[in-house]
């Protein structure tokens, strides 16, 4: 167990030397005068040679937690965000929830109001350092994050950042909070010496009761009509080959669900698409693999007696208040461990007849869904004003195929397949919006070479601050193809109206309120005035030369590009 030393002035400085080491790349900030220390620090460094995370500016923190939030989701690796004391973590909380409630491990961190009002090195020294102070500042995002904390001394440095990291990323992963009073990181500390590597690892995935085990597997074996439903699988890239493997040993149905990580290549012959429709209807057992909501019990639900297994490291969802999904079988345990060995409690049960069977109908089914979806981009393709699958399809023709989508709303998946793991991004179950520019940066800051496009509606693309998404794009060389499905509305709040009352007042009226975005600005603009290529597209035969234009602009010219493609309303979630 090594020792090692850094030699260093201040807290601050060994705080950045620290997260270095511990493999921490960026630091993505938005700052004030709590950061002083901070970037201080930062010029040292800059000829001292100490290491520090690169630092990332965003000037907004609502894109500073998206980003960061791609950036992990990509990479696997773990991002520091910094903001600016009360007022700052305000900003990002929808960020922050996004990341907790997609388990995405963020090291996240506000300066604090000096505590002192003189007499030490960072006392208060303007007039905001009393009226941003809070009694309790980690209290607005508790609810949010695994664990929260102020570094109280330099003393204390390398055990609070070991357990934050740690804690951050033991599974379920996600978000944990460290305020940093400007005192503190203003102390001297001659020298720091600190263990190399970390003695504080994340903890081990759970490994699943075998009892539990062998209870699913009985279920499952003796189904007719076994289904599974994923949402986020896939957000252990590890846990894809056994949902391929497991799947197509025993010929079940897989469908991915309101999915924000890619679990089944789309082409996998188990691949049902993205609907439970009939489906759910028909099954005889549902295995749920790390989905928080399979189905939506007012609109579709299995038979009363169709049994429900549950795998996920958290199969209750217990940071959920409410969550009434039968659960017969809840199995504690990462998806990657659990399924193969539920494959093997299930292989000497099953039916091999049966097995061979399902195959079959599994196979009459995909090839129904998908001249279902042929026969509907037929359909569409000519149609003005654009109709999102139009959108979708181009797309799909369009990409790299080895690309990464990041969809905020507005992709169609079943129009646009992906195959790779980690070539999909959806938005958090939170559904904050705002997240899909952001987090498309993030995931090209983690995989430069790669092609990343960013799918939005219009209403998700306003939410996300463009102007602050754009600039950042071209600060920090991020090209990415934003494509904005534009309906001139949240349609969300139409379908929720019109779901709720079909014979209401708001559906007889023309215009009911905060439906429409009238008089939108011209977003393709917006990305020019950063440097990006813009075009507005209304017309559904120019659609898959605007995308050859913007990716050129992506790929050649290394510079961010923006399709404003004017929609007919009605499509994405
Ligand atoms: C931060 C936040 N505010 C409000 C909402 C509520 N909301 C959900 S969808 C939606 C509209 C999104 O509009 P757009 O991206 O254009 O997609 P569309 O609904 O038109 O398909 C709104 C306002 C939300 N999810 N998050």
């Amino acid at each position: 167990m090594a020792k090692r030393q850094f030699n260093v002035d201040s807290v601050a400085e060994a705080y950045l030397a620290l997260l270095a080491e511990r493999g921490i790349e960026y630091l993505f900030a938005n700052a004030g005068t709590d950061f002083a220390p901070i970037v201080e620090a930062y010029a040292k460094a800059a000829h001292t040679g100490l290491p520090a995370p690169k630092p990332l500016l965003a000037t907004h923190e609502n894109l500073a937690l998206s980003m960061a939030h791609g950036y992990a989701a990509s990479s696997g690796k773990v991002p520091a965000v910094m903001v600016h004391v009360s007022v700052g973590t305000a900003n990002a909380l929808c960020g922050v929830f996004n990341a907790a409630r997609a388990n995405v491990p963020i090291l996240f961190t506000a300066g604090r109001s000096p505590l002192t009002e003189a007499g030490l090195a960072g006392a208060r020294d303007t007039y905001i350092h009393w009226a941003q102070e809070m009694f309790d500042q980690a209290g607005m995002l508790r609810e949010m994050v695994k664990w929260d904390y102020e570094l109280r001394n330099g003393v204390q440095l390398e055990t609070v950042i070991d357990r934050a990291l740690s804690i951050a990323t033991s599974p379920p992963a996600g978000p944990v909070y460290l305020s940093l009073p400007r005192e503190v990181l203003a102390e001297s500390m001659p020298g720091f010496s600190y263990d190399s590597p970390s003695r504080h690892v994340a903890a081990s995935p759970p490994a699943p009761d075998a009892a539990a085990i062998m209870a699913a597997a009985r279920l499952l074996a003796s189904a007719q009509n076994p289904l599974i439903i994923t949402a986020d699988a896939g957000r252990d890239r590890a846990a894809v080959p056994a949902l391929a493997q497991f799947a197509a040993q025993f010929a079940i149905p897989v469908i991915e669900n309101r999915h924000r990580h890619l679990s089944l290549p789309a082409d996998h012959p188990c691949h049902l698409g993205y609907n439970v429709g009939v489906l759910i209807e028909e099954a005889d057992a549902i295995l749920v693999v790390d989905c928080d909501v399979p189905w939506t019990p007012s609109r579709q639900a299995p038979p009363t007696d169709c049994p429900v297994v549950h795998i996920g490291v958290d199969p209750l969802y217990s940071r959920y208040p409410i969550r009434g999904f039968a659960a017969d079988v809840a199995i504690t345990g990462a998806a990657r461990l659990a399924l193969p060995l539920l494959g093997a409690a299930m292989a000497p049960l099953a039916s091999p007849p049966a097995i061979a069977a399902r195959r079959q109908r599994i196979a009459a089914r995909r090839e129904a869904m998908h001249a279902g979806w042929r026969k509907l981009r037929d359909e569409v393709r000519e149609l003005r004003p654009i109709h999102p699958v139009w959108v979708s399809a181009c797309l799909a023709a369009a990409r790299d195929p080895d690309s990464a989508i990041v969809n905020e709303y507005t992709l169609l998946p079943e129009h646009c397949a992906s195959v790779r793991p980690g070539s999909f991004f959806g938005s958090s179950p939170a559904a904050g919006l705002g997240w899909g520019a952001g987090a498309a940066l993030g995931v090209k800051l983690a995989e430069p070479e790669r092609q990343v496009i960013a799918v939005l509606g219009d209403g998700s693309y306003l939410f996300s601050n463009p102007v602050a998404v754009h600039h950042a794009s071209s600060l920090h060389r991020l090209p990415v193809l934003f494509v904005v499905v534009n309906n001139s509305m949240w349609g969300a709040v139409r379908r929720a109206t019109l779901g709720m009352y079909p014979q209401g007042e708001a559906a007889r009226s023309n215009r009911p309120p905060f439906i429409d975005l009238d008089d939108l600005p011209a977003f393709e603009q917006v990305c020019a005035a950063a440097g990006g290529y813009g075009e507005r597209v209304e017309d559904p035969a120019e659609l898959p030369k605007a995308l050859e234009r913007a990716l050129h602009a992506v790929n050649v010219e290394k510079r961010q590009a923006l399709l404003n493609v004017i929609c007919q309303g009605g499509g994405g979630g």
